[in-house]
């Protein structure tokens, strides 16, 4: 059965969007870090992939952040044949002064590090750019968001890559379309 994963840092709103998505009652993380194992999620004719979140987490050593990280690495290198889709979610409101952060401490930031690792296994991505609801300049902070990723603006050069969101608020049309189009190309080529 095919796949579409859904990966990102911790507390970014990967349940609350699968949730959003599909209507299934998820466990939505009051702390960071809920989600410690993939959760799969049957959706039309493919399964929808809840991953532990990357990066911090209350009450987890370095070493089992680590771990949860090359489990992640392994999970997506198994399955890359059945993966039609990663949702890769962020942050849009802190997603840019995090890797600006780890950049300056020359550091790769961990999300850039998953885009780029998903790409070398031909995985197609969409940035789903989540919190939009407390963003004002929407434009601004999407270029933002694009231009760390390699995506040189306007952001609407890449609406196939990136697609704001929010979760909260249920409003994640933009994501259906892109996921409703990938599942009528997936049933074409069968
Ligand atoms: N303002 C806002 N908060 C959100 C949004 N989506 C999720 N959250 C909140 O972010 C927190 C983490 O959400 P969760 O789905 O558990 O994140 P996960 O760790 O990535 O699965 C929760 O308090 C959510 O209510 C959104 O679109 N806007
Ligand atoms: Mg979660």
């Amino acid at each position: 059965m095919k796949e579409i994963i859904f990966v990102g840092r911790s507390n970014v709103g990967k349940s609350t969007l699968i949730r959003a998505l599909t209507g299934r009652k998820i466990p939505i993380g009051r702390r960071p870090g809920i989600t410690k194992k993939p959760l799969q999620i049957p959706y039309h004719e493919v399964m929808v992939t809840d991953m532990p979140g990357l990066g911090f987490m209350s009450g987890t050593s370095d070493e089992g952040m680590e771990a949860i990280k090359d489990n992640i690495v392994h999970y997506i290198e198994e399955n890359a044949g059945k993966i039609m889709l990663a949702v890769m979610v962020i942050n849009a409101t802190s997603f840019s002064e995090i890797v600006d952060r780890w950049t300056l401490r020359n550091e790769i930031p961990v999300e850039v590090e998953l885009f780029e690792f998903l790409h070398e296994l031909n995985i197609d991505v969409i940035v789903a750019a989540n919190k939009m609801d407390k963003v004002r300049d929407e434009d601004k902070v999407l270029d933002g968001i694009g231009e760390r990723l390699g995506m040189a603006p306007p952001w609407r050069q890449w609406l196939d890559a990136i697609v704001p969101v929010s979760a909260k608020k249920g409003d994640v049309e933009g994501l259906k379309e892109i996921i409703r189009k990938k599942l009528e190309a997936v049933r074409k080529n069968k």
